[in-house]
């Protein structure tokens, strides 16, 4: 089963980047415009969401059913609606891929554990986002065939971090320096072909090593993001459409904020809904040289430069600088002068975290409003994209709440380092909640959270809490009120493992890497349910909610119990900071459910760069 999985894989490899490498190829193009304006879905994103209906709606059955909601009549209910479910997976480098993997398993009904009331939701959900650390895990997955965390972990061929990318087999240096070579020799190709290349590019086959199958010849430099689109998994539905997110920013510059455009790639199309660019490109022609859209010359586009392992590479472009520490004496000589242009050239230094998608397929386009900003990030022909985390949005929120998508409920889960302890304080959620109400926000829509005092001193990352549980109160934000999502938001939080790792750990052994998920388990099932034996009734409660406010159904005694537990009531705090207490530990000392003697201690050999994700 395995190596018949391999192979298949290996051949739909074969038949990707028309180079059969990492430098993408020329192909004929394909008739018409390559892009669109980002006005609805595309119109094969909407068949495939149609087609995974079926699949959803049997798997939310079966997990209703198992949920033991009172008052409920499933087939009932799921007779006249269909709640679209989202799942968002944070930023934070290994720390959030690893404990985001086990809040993952924790909602797939292929994990091998006990019922844990919340199996099958992974199913029953129809997108999944990710950015930076989240997007190794989203991408990974993904670009393996929707392989399941189970058989990550018990193959042991993916996610080998027993040592750092820095230094891929230890102290071989044999091993090392063919490494190195074939990484230099697969960028140098790339330039070669005629394309712009950055750091980026080495992170991202570095990052490909671990990413994608070892068992792969090439180690995925053919793989490309579109190839998604052709596996057995991703034809028949079978699990939600993965979304990778990334941000764009003028060149020469480190200015990111709220107006910042907000990219998304899917195996379809990569473009931003944003009003700056407004506009989508086919994710498989990436690299062609277009005008308003329509290919330069028809004989000349271009496959093969939305490799995978470029795509999470880009969403995760700060930890581009890790490179910069890599040992110069083992690099060839063409790695050598990449890495040394922005070690010494102080203009290239504000680029290091920079991805050139060149040339740019929005160039030219005749853009949305907000022009002048426009030009400032595609103002020539390159286009220039950073980690998805550095405008502050952490968590990959922004193509869960485009309107077109309905989505009801986020599940959001939250593995940044805001606090001084590496524990998340509501951070994104306030970026992506204010950025609604900025002209780039374009109609998306966020309910209301309070600051990062509250989150922290009122306990709303030591246990799951919902926002926007009543949609009416959400009318003073947009008249399509009951369109915001609900969000379900997950903070870090040790139970059985300390998963507040530097983000700049670049290492982790196995027993580190079964710790981390095994705590991202028990941060999404409410401690495998021991401390709560509603939690996956209060999950169905949130997912239902939606349906039942549109359709003017009275919410169950069992689920007013639970949005009492669970909801954010909108209390801000105001009281004498517990801050300094708070962080000291980064938990509420003496909770129930938190037991130090279950948290092994662990060493911390991280970089510490930036403390931004
Ligand atoms: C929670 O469940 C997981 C998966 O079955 C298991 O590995 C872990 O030991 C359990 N933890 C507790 C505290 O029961
Ligand atoms: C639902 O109830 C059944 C029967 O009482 C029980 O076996 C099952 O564990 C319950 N499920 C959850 C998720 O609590
Ligand atoms: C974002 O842009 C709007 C106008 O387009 C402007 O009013 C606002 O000040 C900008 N915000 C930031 C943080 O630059
Ligand atoms: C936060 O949790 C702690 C520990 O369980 C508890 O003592 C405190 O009252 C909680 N605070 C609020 C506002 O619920
Ligand atoms: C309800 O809406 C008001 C604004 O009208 C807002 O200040 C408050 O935080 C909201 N409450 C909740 C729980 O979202
Ligand atoms: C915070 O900790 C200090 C000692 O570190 C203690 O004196 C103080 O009472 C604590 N404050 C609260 C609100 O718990
Ligand atoms: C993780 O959190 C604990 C408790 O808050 C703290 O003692 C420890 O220093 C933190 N570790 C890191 C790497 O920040
Ligand atoms: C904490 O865990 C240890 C070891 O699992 C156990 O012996 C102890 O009773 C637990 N303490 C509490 C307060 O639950
Ligand atoms: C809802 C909304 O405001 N949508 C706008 C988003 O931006 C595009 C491009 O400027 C507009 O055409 C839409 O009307």
């Amino acid at each position: 089963m395995f190596y018949l999985s391999v192979f298949l894989l290996i051949a739909s490899i074969l038949a990707s980047s028309p180079t059969g490498g990492y430098a993408p190829g020329s192909v004929t193009c394909p008739s018409g415009s390559l892009t669109r304006k980002a006005i609805g879905l595309s119109p094969k994103e909407v068949s495939w969401v149609e087609g995974r209906k079926t699949n959803t709606n049997a798997a939310l059955a079966t997990f209703l059913e198992n949920a033991n909601l009172t008052d409920f009549d499933v087939q009932d209910f799921l007779s006249s609606n269909s709640p679209t479910i989202g799942l968002a997976f944070s930023g934070g480098g290994y720390r959030a891929m690893l404990t985001g993997a086990g809040e993952l398993a924790a909602l797939d009904s292929r994990t091998n554990s006990a019922n844990n009331g919340l199996k099958g939701l992974l199913q029953a959900s129809t997108y999944i986002s990710g950015l930076s650390g989240g997007s190794w895990l989203v991408g990974s997955i993904a670009l393996n065939d929707f392989i399941s965390v189970d058989q990550i972990l018990s193959e042991n061929v993916l996610w080998d971090l027993d040592s750092s990318i820095l230094d891929p087999d230890g102290a071989n240096v044999i091993y090392d320096s063919a490494y190195w070579a074939t990484i230099s020799a697969e960028i140098a190709a790339k330039q070669l072909a005629g394309f712009k290349v950055t750091i980026t590019d080495l992170w991202a086959r570095t990052l490909s090593y671990q990413l994608l199958t070892q068992s792969n010849p090439n180690d995925g430099a053919s793989l490309t993001f579109s190839d998604i689109s052709t596996f057995d998994s991703f034809t028949s539905q079978q699990f939600p459409f993965p979304i990778i997110v990334s941000d764009g920013r003028s060149p020469n510059t480190l200015v990111l904020d709220t107006n910042s455009t907000i990219f998304e790639f899917n195996t379809f199309e990569f473009g931003s809904w944003d009003p700056t660019i407004y506009d989508f490109v086919q994710t498989k022609y990436l690299g062609s040289n277009l005008k308003n859209g329509n290919p330069v010359s028809s004989n000349s586009c271009v496959e093969g430069f939305d490799n995978g392992g470029f795509i999470m590479g880009t969403s995760s472009s700060l930890f581009n600088e890790v490179l910069l520490d890599v040992s110069q004496s083992g690099l060839p000589s063409f790695l050598q002068t990449l890495v040394n242009d922005v070690i010494i050239n102080p203009v290239s230094d504000l680029n290091v975290d920079v991805a050139y998608y060149s040339p740019d397929p929005f160039y030219a386009n005749t853009g949305g409003f907000l022009s002048d900003i426009v030009n400032k990030i595609s103002g020539d022909d390159t286009l220039y994209l950073v980690d998805g985390g550095e405008d502050g949005q952490n968590v990959p929120f922004a193509p869960l709440i485009q309107p077109d998508r309905n989505v009801d409920v986020i599940f959001a889960h939250d593995n940044s380092a805001d606090t001084d302890l590496n524990w998340p304080d509501g951070s994104s959620l306030v970026a992506t909640y204010q950025r609604q109400f900025a002209p780039i926000g374009n109609g998306t829509h966020f309910p209301y959270v309070p600051d990062q005092n509250t989150f922290l001193n009122l306990n709303l990352t030591s246990k799951p809490t919902f926002f926007g549980c009543d949609a009416k109160n959400l009318s003073s934000l947009t008249s399509d009120y009951l369109d915001v999502p609900l969000v379900v938001y997950l903070a870090n939080r040790p139970f059985s493992y300390w998963t507040n790792t530097s983000t700049y750990k670049m290492a982790y052994s196995y027993e580190e890497r079964v710790g981390m998920i095994q705590n991202g388990y028990e941060i999404e099932t409410r401690f495998n349910t021991t401390l709560d034996s509603q939690w996956s009734a209060c999950v169905g409660c949130a997912i239902i909610r939606r349906s039942q406010e549109r359709a003017g159904i009275e919410q169950s005694e069992q689920c007013q119990q639970c949005f009492a537990e669970y909801c954010w009531n909108g209390d801000i705090y105001t009281g004498e900071a517990l801050g300094e207490n708070y962080s000291n530990d980064g938990l509420v000392s003496g909770t129930e459910y938190y037991n130090s003697s279950n948290v092994a201690g662990i060493s911390d050999g991280g970089l510490d760069l930036f403390k931004r994700e």
